[in-house]
């Protein structure tokens, strides 16, 4: 029997490759989008402009994670067998700015959805976007058992959300698991998050289009992966028969100037010619080190990621190429092909 899935947050960097990978899977796939008066569908357009073909799986419909009339009847409706939360205001900068916001969708947007779930029958299984940031200032390697400290009204709002997860699990023995994912990047990432802003400014600049890039702290340290990797890891989070509470990482870790230098040295830019930096982008209370222990992962669902820091410096410098109509330099577009990870698909309005 077709397996129906439901995505919140679907028009963003994971939930366009997720509804690929469940696509490629033969689920019946659903997505909670909001309106705006501009297209915020970029990422799955390639997808959905297809959906009026019969052979695609795919429905969208338009909601909000805090309203919770919408979110019940919606699950109502679909009946999903799974439901993925990956809705969130998520940027950790803009959390200082907006922490009320940033409380009612990260955090209780989650509860909505939960409720939602135990009034409909409760036997949906439900993945939360759970995430590093809420180690904050835990001293590394942070795994499973690591005590939480969050640094940020993000953070904190995550924090809520993963004991919400595990409450719904042990109050009404729902199979909701929390994936406690590490910063994972990838050609699709949100152009304010540093490593797509330092690949995009590389082609920019390569271009002849920018000259200087401003950036913040240059210190922190972060462990990064590759987000095709990490969506199929959520899905095997569900398909486990007991719900858990996974860290998904590489295991290794770099600081902002570290993964700027393999990109630039990649680009053959020099950073101190184009690097300025601006204290706007500093944030009040900093994450300084993640660096995850995926033992647990390795153990229950055998996950491991492939792709390493340089490797992703070379795929997202590839694309932004690409996007900035530049001859990709070509070692990131092998690695692609190498990976086989052929559920993904490069849209074609992105180039
Ligand atoms: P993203 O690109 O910022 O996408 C966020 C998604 O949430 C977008 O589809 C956005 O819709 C949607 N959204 C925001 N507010 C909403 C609301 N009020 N109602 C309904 N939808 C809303 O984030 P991502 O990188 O894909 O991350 C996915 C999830 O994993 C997030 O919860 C994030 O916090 C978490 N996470 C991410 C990482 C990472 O490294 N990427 C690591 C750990 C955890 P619009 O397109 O309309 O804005
Ligand atoms: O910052 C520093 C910044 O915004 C990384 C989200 O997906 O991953 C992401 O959160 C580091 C920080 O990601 C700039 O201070 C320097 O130390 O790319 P970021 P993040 O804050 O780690 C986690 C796991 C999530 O869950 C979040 O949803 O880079 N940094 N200069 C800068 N950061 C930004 N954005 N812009 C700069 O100019």
């Amino acid at each position: 029997m077709t397996k129906i899935a439901l995505i919140t947050g679907i028009t963003g960097q994971d939930g366009s490759y997720l509804v690929e990978y469940l696509l490629s899977l033969n689920y019946e796939v659903h997505g909670i989008i909001r309106r705006s008066s501009s297209f915020n569908t970029r990422r799955i357009d390639h997808l959905y402009k297809d959906s009026h073909a019969e052979n695609v799986n795919l429905f969208l419909h338009y909601g909000d994670i805090t309203d919770y009339g919408r979110l019940s009847g919606l699950i109502r409706e679909i009946q999903p067998d799974e439901v993925y939360n990956l809705a969130a205001q998520s940027h950790v900068r803009v959390s200082f700015d907006m922490p009320e916001y940033t409380g009612q969708a990260t955090a209780l947007g989650t509860t909505c959805i939960l409720e939602a779930l135990r009034k409909n029958n409760g036997d949906t299984k439900f993945y939360q976007a759970s995430s590093s940031e809420m180690f904050g200032s835990a001293l590394p390697p942070q795994s499973e058992v690591t005590r939480f400290h969050p640094r940020s009204p993000y953070a904190v709002a995550k924090v809520y959300s993963f004991w919400m997860t595990v409450n719904y699990r042990e109050a009404y023995g729902m199979h909701a698991s929390n994936g406690i994912l590490f910063n994972h990047e990838s050609p699709r990432r949100g152009e304010t998050f540093v490593t797509k802003k330092i690949t995009s400014a590389a082609a920019k600049i390569k271009k002849g289009i920018q000259k200087f890039l401003y950036l913040g702290n240059l210190n922190s340290k972060r462990d990064w992966g590759f987000t095709p990797e990490y969506v199929k890891g959520m899905y095997d989070i569900l398909q486990l028969d007991k719900p858990v509470d996974l860290v998904l990482a590489t295991g290794k870790s770099a600081s902002v100037y570290e993964f700027l230098e393999y990109v630039f040295e990649y680009a053959d830019l020099d950073p101190d010619k184009h690097i300025k930096i601006d204290p706007r982008y500093f944030r009040p209370s900093e994450v300084e080190s993640l660096l995850g222990d995926i033992s647990k992962a390795k153990n229950t669902i055998g996950w491991s990621p492939k792709v390493n820091i340089k490797d992703l410096a070379k795929i997202m410098t590839d694309f932004d190429f690409l996007e900035n109509g530049l001859e990709p330099i070509g070692e990131g577009v092998k690695i692609m092909e190498r990976l086989g990870l052929n559920w993904t698909k490069i849209p074609r309005n992105m180039i």
